[in-house]
């Protein structure tokens, strides 16, 4: 069935996101409806404090519980790379009611198959229909989501690895993939350099361009993970499709030092 960022993909606009990394439902809840310019939110289970097992599936369902106009819930799985034998962090992930995931350090076409065949239902992939939770929370009977997942569900691998961008065009070319997302911080230290500050350097900028082309001209949407309003936009103009703004615990640690400082007089 529809959602905010398939949607957004459709219609060829920048998608913004937020990422979540503080744990439990309330923050989820509180990002995710913090503004009618966001199209999805990812619950950050690789680097954020949120666990897969039920932390996951309890954010997705307070996401859910905004209604119609709730941004597409995505999570980022623990495990980096995709091999046989995490395929069920995307199960449970998906089963929850998650409109997507994000793999981390996705760096070959083989790990890229897996993950498409981890996310769609026969034929197409093998992916196992039982969960009872994932139509419940979007309105829909289980047929009407068993036969439109795997038109709506997004498979989202992260590109931040020399293997990775070595294999850019491969992955690309996945049928399946719909996102090369990319990772500033571990492209950066990947390649050796320091991480973004908050711009990566010139020399890592040059493959994020060339990510993008990559992506592009396999006809595959490209995301990026910024940290700023001024960054998102500058990167929504270079042509991203799908771009984090904010993190959560930003929020909280932003306003919390500026309105301290203020009373302090400094
Ligand atoms: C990165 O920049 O490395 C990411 O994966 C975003 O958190």
């Amino acid at each position: 069935t529809a959602h905010a960022l398939l949607n957004a993909f459709k219609a060829d606009k920048p998608a913004f996101g937020v990422w979540c990394m503080l744990p439990g439902a309330f923050s989820a809840r509180l990002a995710a409806q913090s503004s009618p310019h966001l199209s999805w939110v990812v619950i950050d289970c690789e680097h954020g404090m949120t666990p897969l097992q039920p932390g996951a599936a309890e954010s997705i369902q307070a996401i859910a519980g905004i209604g119609p106009s709730a941004p597409s819930p995505l999570v980022r799985i623990p495990a980096t790379g995709a091999t046989t034998g995490t395929g069920w962090q995307i199960k449970y992930a998906l089963d929850a009611g998650a409109r997507g995931v994000i793999v981390p350090m996705v760096g070959t076409a083989e790990k890229a198959k897996e993950v498409v065949a981890d996310c769609r239902f026969p034929p197409v992939g093998r992916r196992g229909f039982g969960s009872p939770i994932c139509p419940i929370i979007w309105g829909v009977d289980a047929m009407q989501y068993f036969n439109s997942a795997n038109d709506s569900i997004l498979v989202i691998v992260q590109i931040e690895t020399p293997e990775g961008v070595a294999n850019a065009e491969a992955i690309a070319a996945v049928s399946g993939i719909d996102v090369l997302f990319i990772g500033p911080y571990d492209l950066s230290l990947s390649l050796g350099y320091h991480p973004p500050s908050p711009d990566p350097h010139d020399e890592v900028e040059q493959v994020i361009k060339k990510l993008l082309k990559v992506a592009h001209s396999a006809g595959k949407k490209c995301g990026i993970f910024c940290t700023s309003g001024e960054q998102a936009a500058q990167r929504a103009a270079q042509g991203f499709d799908m771009i984090n703004v904010s993190v959560d615990y930003q929020a909280m640690t932003n306003d919390l030092s500026n309105k301290l400082a203020i009373a302090a007089g400094q």
